[in-house]
Order: structure tokens, then C-alpha cells, then sequence
């Protein structure tokens, strides 16, 4: 991890045409690019990105979804530590990751992540604790290891804000070296753990623009070992390990209304994904193709268009066909351009 005033390597600070590669000089760049890696074409296969992940989580997860053949991620948005366990093992067929937020459990106690961990060894997925750190290093390090959540202890993937700059980074990954220390100790094997930085947003009026976005990329970049990847709504990344993970997707209920969306018709991505809907407080809504073919993306995030429909696992294998054959609809466009 690069500290503050700590010179970038050069090869990042090219993409800045900056004479003077250091941190300061990227973020008070005068024309940061908006679109940091604009060309992701030609897409490989999940399964032929493996050998180029360097974070465990991202392997681990990769691993998942070629077994699957599921990019889809449930976002479990629920209450109840009952509700949430009946959607993991409703949903746990058809998803290669389960996303929790247990702060919103009104009787969260530390038998579901035990139970959760059970579930996604069972169903073959991964969990992921959308707790969006952003302070300071010491203190999302207590955060991610403590507290009543024990985050550090049996959460595969985590994400933050990079809003306090690389330090997050660095106390983000102190649980997890400790973890890695005492396991050579005991000589267990440690879990996949793997850090997202929430690079854009899908809500409108998001701050996560611009600079602060490739902001994002250099310091993820730097840190392929603890970084996974990214919350994003377009590929940002062009290192082949990274995965671009996407929230604010809904399909039509009427299958039949889908329209058929501009084939991937040239290397770059447009930065904005075409909106198919919103909620009452800001939610921008696009579609798995448009995310995957259109922006790159990998791994399409939903909520409450599965958790609330009648069938849940119903609504899942929807979702998840759909962004299947959006991934390989991205691999057919891309093989074209060859
Ligand atoms: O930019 C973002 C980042 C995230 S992680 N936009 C989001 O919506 N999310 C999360 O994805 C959000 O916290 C929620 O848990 C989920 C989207 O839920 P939905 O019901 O709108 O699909």
C-alpha cells in the first residue's frame, strides 16, 4: 500500500500523463480521465482470468462462478435472522455469493454467520458483508475485526470507501495478516479473504466520479493481493484479476418487454449504463446486459427484485440465466472482434 505523499509507481501515473508520478499530483490531476480503462475487450472466461488473480477471494470466487455458471450475487436485504436464513438456503443453488448487511438485523447474535458459513459450504458460494468501511486505518481495522459483527472472522469478501485514502487499505488487511500469522503457527489453512472498493455507485448524484474513481484504481491496483476488485456500473479495471461488481439491477417482470439492447458494438464502454428504472430514494436501476456486455461488468448485485417476489429461488435462477447468457453473450462480442 502507498501512503500519502509517497511517489506511484510510474506505471500508474502514465495514465495520467503526469510528469511528477506521486498520489497528490493524480488526485489534483486538471483533466482526470472519467473513464479510467476505457477498453476491457477482448473479455476472457472467468475461468481463464484464474491465474491471474492474486487475491484469494477473487480466485476463490471465480472458482464458484465457473462452477455455477451463476455471475449472480443475492443481495440479502432482510430483518430477520430467520428470514435471512431461509432466503441463503432458497437462493444458495443459484448464486455464486451471498451479500449481507447484518447491521440491519433487528436480532443479529453469533450463531448466523455460523449458520450462514454453513449454508454457503453447503450451497457453494461465498458471503459478502457490505459494511462499507471509510475511516481511518486503526479504526475500521477494530471495525472489521471486533465489535458484535466479527466481521474479519467469517466474511469472504468486504468493501470500503476509499474516501480516507490507502491507510484503509492497510488497516483493513491487519486482521487478515494476523489471521495468516496465526495459521502458519497452527498450520490451518486461513479462508478466502478479499477487499471491493466502491470505486462508483449506482444511486443518482453519486460523489464516486472521476478522479475519486481512478483514484480508486490506483490504489486497488497497488494492492492486488488484498484487493478483489470493485462496486462499480462499468469495467474499470484492465488487470484480468480484478472482478467489477455491480448493484441497481432489476429485469422487466414481463420477460417479453425485454428490448434488445445495442449489441457491444465497439472496445469502449460508454460511462453511463441506459437506467431501466429507479426507487424513491435515488436507486438507479439497469439491466445484467447492459452491465456485462455493454460496461464489462462481472457480477450483478440484487435485492429486492428477488427477495421480494413470490418464488425467491424462482426469481433467482431468472436472474441467473439472465446474467449467464449475458456473460456469454460478452465472450461471443468479444471472440467477433477478433
Ligand atoms: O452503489 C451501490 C453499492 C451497493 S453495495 N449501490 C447499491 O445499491 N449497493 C447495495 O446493493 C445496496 O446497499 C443494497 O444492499 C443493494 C441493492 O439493492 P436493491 O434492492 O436496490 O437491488
Amino acid at each position: 500500500v502507498i501512503a500519502r505523499g509517497e511517489r506511484w509507481p510510474e506505471r500508474w501515473c502514465h495514465r495520467f500523463k503526469s510528469a511528477d508520478p506521486c498520489f497528490s499530483c493524480a488526485s489534483q490531476s486538471p483533466e482526470p480521465p472519467t473513464s479510467p480503462a476505457p477498453s476491457v475487450y477482448p473479455r476472457l472466461s472467468y475461468s481463464a482470468r484464474l491465474p491471474f488473480c492474486r487475491n484469494s477471494a477473487a480466485r476463490a470466487l471465480l472458482k464458484v462462478v465457473d462452477r455455477k455458471k451463476s455471475n449472480l450475487c443475492l443481495s440479502a436485504d432482510v430483518t430477520t435472522k430467520e428470514q435471512l436464513l431461509r432466503l441463503a438456503e432458497q437462493a444458495g443453488p443459484h448464486i455464486c455469493l451471498l451479500k449481507t448487511h447484518m447491521d440491519i438485523l433487528s436480532d443479529f447474535d453469533a450463531t448466523v454467520p455460523a449458520a450462514l458459513l454453513a449454508l454457503s459450504e453447503k450451497h457453494d458460494f461465498l458471503l459478502f458483508e457490505d459494511r462499507k468501511f471509510a475511516d481511518i486505518g486503526s479504526t475500521v481495522a477494530a471495525q472489521y475485526s471486533g465489535g458484535v459483527y466479527r466481521i474479519a472472522s467469517w466474511s469472504h469478501i468486504v468493501n470500503a470507501h476509499a474516501i480516507a485514502g490507502p491507510g484503509i487499505l492497510a488497516g483493513l488487511k491487519q486482521p487478515v495478516e494476523k489471521q495468516l500469522k496465526e495459521s502458519n503457527v497452527e498450520g490451518s489453512t486461513v479462508a478466502p479473504r478479499g477487499l471491493l472498493l466502491i470505486a462508483e455507485m449506482s444511486s443518482s448524484g453519486s460523489l464516486a466520479t472521476g478522479s475519486y474513481t481512478t483514484a480508486n484504481l490506483l490504489m486497488a491496483e497497488a494492492d492486488p493481493e488484498w484487493v478483489c476488485g470493485f462496486i462499480c456500473q462499468r469495467a474499470i479495471s484492465k488487470e484480468k484479476g480484478m472482478i467489477h461488481m455491480s448493484p441497481g439491477v432489476q429485469l422487466p417482470t414481463d420477460e417479453d418487454a425485454v428490448a434488445p439492447a445495442a449489441a457491444a458494438s465497439s472496445s469502449s464502454f460508454p460511462s453511463t449504463p441506459a437506467r431501466t428504472g429507479t426507487d424513491s430514494l435515488g436507486q438507479q436501476y439497469t439491466s445484467p446486459r447492459d452491465l456485462l456486455v455493454t460496461h464489462g461488468t462481472d457480477i450483478i448485485i440484487v435485492g429486492r427484485a428477488i427477495i421480494q417476489a413470490k418464488d425467491a429461488a424462482k426469481e433467482c435462477e431468472r436472474y441467473r440465466k439472465a446474467g449467464w447468457e449475458a456473460y456469454e453473450e460478452s465472450l461471443a462480442a468479444s471472440d467477433a472482434k477478433k
